[in-house]
């Protein structure tokens, strides 16, 4: 006993593991080679927007297989019924309201409840939807909002204990999501809490939407991100069936870890014509190989239940992969597509952003696109915008008014 603690007190990292210390020099970036976007797996070289629409499917496959799992396609009912409403919103200038959503397949249901914001504009409105972390009440001071009682992250700031939400949260978030801009600018604005998809914790897949679906799981089942996207796509489905939504111009945006499943929805939902990944970082836009901050290996160990359980293969060992994430940019063209870093979040790695989006050019410049317009990353605060945008904000980790004020000129310059 006392050997073993003694072997304990010397080498800790048998108890808890090899501490995880994250590379921030560009000098130990290891040299790599990234696969190249317009090659097939049998060596011929994709040529024409036909050859893509193939080279796609096979890009695609990789993604769902190796890294997000396969979500499995919708064949249940979606029933909808709005539970608040408030006319004249926002000093008049919107319509809100809050509309349940309950998917049932199987014999089993879930509630997703999706707030909306729509602009008194005498056309149908461009949306732009997300998943918000702490709850929808936390968008607005409004009191009806209703506060979310599925599991929450516990959070001091936002009143969330026992995982559960409370009213300290409400309005935290309204500078973040920047909804009056949007409306003063003619856009509208679809939140859901994403812990009504699925719980953000190891629950084995018995939770959320998983629990639609009670198939065995293998080693490409969806995990969390892969529930997160398809959740978008289901409220897709219902802001289809909406006469004041424009369901042509429906952005998809996320944040951190929902930016991943922004893109993740942007990439197998081409329904989304905007996709905007805000500091989405490893196993989102930033390139898996560069070893930058976040790795492959440190995300599965620290959040098994994001990835398909295949993507742990590749964990210290990311040359393996068959596929890298300039391609998932990639699998937006020639749709456009937004890349926001910030200047301090090396976790996310803004420059391994920066690149995934300039590597996915040959696929945009296949549709006659540009895709990012510069070669170089861009100074702090300088916004690009061909088909791809991007910029790296001053600051940190987070979801500005300064990086929403892009999203809305990216997206006037687009539609
Ligand atoms: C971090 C994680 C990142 C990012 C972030 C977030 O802990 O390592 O990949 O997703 O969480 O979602 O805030």
């Amino acid at each position: 006993m006392r050997f073993i603690c003694l072997l304990l007190l010397i080498f800790p990292s048998l108890l808890f593991g090899q501490e995880f210390i994250p590379n921030y020099d560009e000098s130990k970036v290891p040299d790599y080679q990234l696969p190249d976007p317009l090659v097939f797996e049998n060596g011929e070289k994709v040529s024409s927007p036909e050859d893509w629409e193939k080279k796609r499917v096979e890009t695609l496959r990789y993604f769902e297989t190796e890294v997000y799992g396969i979500s499995p396609a919708w064949d249940g009912e979606i029933k909808a019924e709005i539970i608040t409403e408030l006319l004249n919103a926002l000093g008049g200038k919107a319509e809100r309201r809050e509309v349940k959503l309950t998917l049932q397949r199987n014999g089993k249901e879930v509630d997703l409840y999706v707030l909306i914001y729509l602009p008194k504009i005498e056309q149908a409105a461009p949306v732009i939807l997300g998943l918000n972390f702490y709850g929808n009440h936390t968008l607005s001071d409004d009191p009806t909002i209703r506060v979310t009682d599925a599991w929450i992250r516990n959070n001091e700031t936002y009143g969330a204990t026992d995982h559960k939400a409370s009213e300290k949260g409400r309005g935290l978030r309204r500078e973040n999501w920047a909804v009056e801009e949007a409306i003063n600018r003619g856009y509208g604005i679809a939140t859901l809490y994403y812990g009504e998809l699925d719980p953000d914790f190891d629950d084995g897949f018995e939770n959320g939407v998983h629990a639609l679906y009670q198939e065995e799981r293998n080693e490409s089942s969806w995990g969390a991100v892969g529930a997160w996207a398809w959740g978008l796509s289901r409220v897709m489905d219902y802001l289809e069936t909406l006469d004041d939504v424009d369901a042509a111009k429906v952005a998809v945006l996320g944040h951190s870890r929902l930016g991943k499943a922004a893109l993740w929805a942007g990439a197998t939902d081409t329904r989304f014509a905007l996709v905007i990944s805000n500091n989405s970082g490893c196993g989102g836009a930033a390139l898996s190989r560069r070893n930058y901050g976040e790795t492959v290996g440190r995300i599965n160990r620290a959040f098994p239940h994001w990835f398909a359980k295949r993507f742990d293969h590749y964990s210290e060992n990311e040359t393996a992969l068959p596929i890298d994430q300039h391609q998932l940019i990639a699998l937006m063209a020639p749709r456009p597509v937004y890349i926001a870093s910030g200047v301090d979040d090396r976790w996310a790695d803004p420059k391994g952003e920066f690149l995934s989006g300039l590597y996915a050019n040959p696929v945009y410049q296949l549709f006659g696109k540009t895709g990012m317009p510069e070669n170089k990353q861009p100074a702090v605060d300088q916004p690009v915008m061909g088909e791809i945008g991007y910029h790296v904000r001053s600051g940190g980790h987070g979801m500005l008014p300064y990086d929403m004020h892009q999203y809305f000129n990216f997206a006037d310059k687009h539609w």
